[in-house]
């Protein structure tokens, strides 16, 4: 068996090196979604990978540019569409839960959020490009994909570490539980994405959330990731509601809550900016700014937020936490992803 074991270990190290060398002097390809060549006002820089989404990027018009930030992006490496949240000042917490309360304000600066969770497809490609022959369980999430039938619906059953890994590849970062919140919610203390309604018969296509009918709102289980248009959070970011809960990066401090407000840990970016793309961006992976902007520096649990396809409609609330430790495969728990913007250029 021994030896077996070696001979795939050395197939897998094969695949690997012709993979890396495909990769040599290819030539990139950007995604269908990208508007290359679209012009940007001083002062507003995307890193590499990331461009304004095509056909949405008028300056002058509203709709498509905030304080000239083009409101929608596309990341180049996994064709996602990111929405610009705008800095703000924004009552986070005040839920049903012990460590939900008491609300308190937070300063977030501006960063863009995945408008949909990650999907099947998009981690399928990561796993093919990214395979690590020795670590089987990132693959966890085959148990529930199925190629071709559910390719636009999110993953599930990753762990924490393995939703990090995929946010590197693709240049971005899990969200902050700060970042996830005002994302979800906006400044007006709203407790659902789409505002203070529960889903009720009436509403029901606002959310993939439990009822107690079976597929109340047209899914038993997880639904494609653009859907439910209609409770889309104040930034047009689908189902922060339901469908799958969402790792974010911090590790959970239950009486977090505790401290009257909090600058947003990602100001820590402007301390320690190593180049990222270029020197207008700081890497996001650098040791020191991990841990600024990462809530408590240790802990045994992950946040994890916004309910799922598996929680009744009050866990789904936007203030709403629970934790898993982040080498947990949770079969309703997925991931999207943010991109930080430099602290200096936000606007108020
Ligand atoms: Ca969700």
């Amino acid at each position: 068996m021994a030896s077996i074991d070696r001979i795939i270990r050395m197939g897998c190290a094969a695949v690997f090196v012709l993979v890396a060398g495909t990769g040599v002097g290819c030539t990139h390809h950007h995604s269908p979604l990208a508007d290359v060549c679209a012009q940007l006002p001083e002062g507003v820089v995307l890193p590499e990978s990331f461009y304004p989404l095509a056909n949405h990027s008028e300056l002058d018009r509203a709709d498509d540019s905030y304080n000239g930030w083009p409101r929608y992006i596309v990341c180049d490496r996994d064709n996602m569409v990111m929405a610009y949240v705008p800095s703000q000042t924004f009552n986070m917490g005040g839920g049903i839960g012990t460590d939900e309360v008491p609300a308190r304000e937070v300063v977030v600066s501006h960063f863009y959020i995945d408008i949909t969770e990650v999907t099947n497809g998009q981690y399928h490609r990561f796993r093919k490009v990214h395979a690590r022959c020795d670590r089987e369980d990132h693959d966890t999430y085959r148990e529930y994909f199925v190629r071709g039938v559910n390719n636009d619906h999110p993953v599930r059953n990753i762990s924490w570490m393995d939703a990090r890994l995929y946010s590197r590849w693709v240049r971005r970062m899990l969200p902050t539980e700060a970042q996830w919140e005002a994302a979800a919610r906006g400044s007006d203390r709203r407790i659902y994405p789409w505002g203070n309604e529960p889903q009720i018969e009436t509403t029901r296509y606002l959310c993939n959330c439990k009822t107690t009918r079976a597929a109340f709102d047209g899914y038993e289980y997880t639904a494609p990731v653009m859907n439910f248009a209609a409770g889309v959070s104040p930034y047009g970011a689908f189902q922060m509601a339901g469908n799958v809960a969402e790792w974010c990066a911090d590790w959970y401090d239950p009486g977090r809550y505790a401290y009257p407000s909090e600058e947003d840990p990602a100001m820590g970016l402007e301390r320690g900016a190593k180049a990222f793309g270029d020197e207008n961006f700081p890497n996001p992976l650098a040791k020191i700014i991990r841990e600024t902007r990462v809530g408590p520096f240790r802990g045994d649990e992950k946040a994890i937020r916004g309910g799922s396809y598996a929680d009744p409609i009050e866990k789904c609330r936007v203030d709403s936490r629970r934790t898993a430790r982040p080498g947990a495969y949770l079969a309703n728990v997925g991931f999207r992803c943010v991109l930080p913007l430099p602290p200096n250029t936000a606007t108020r």
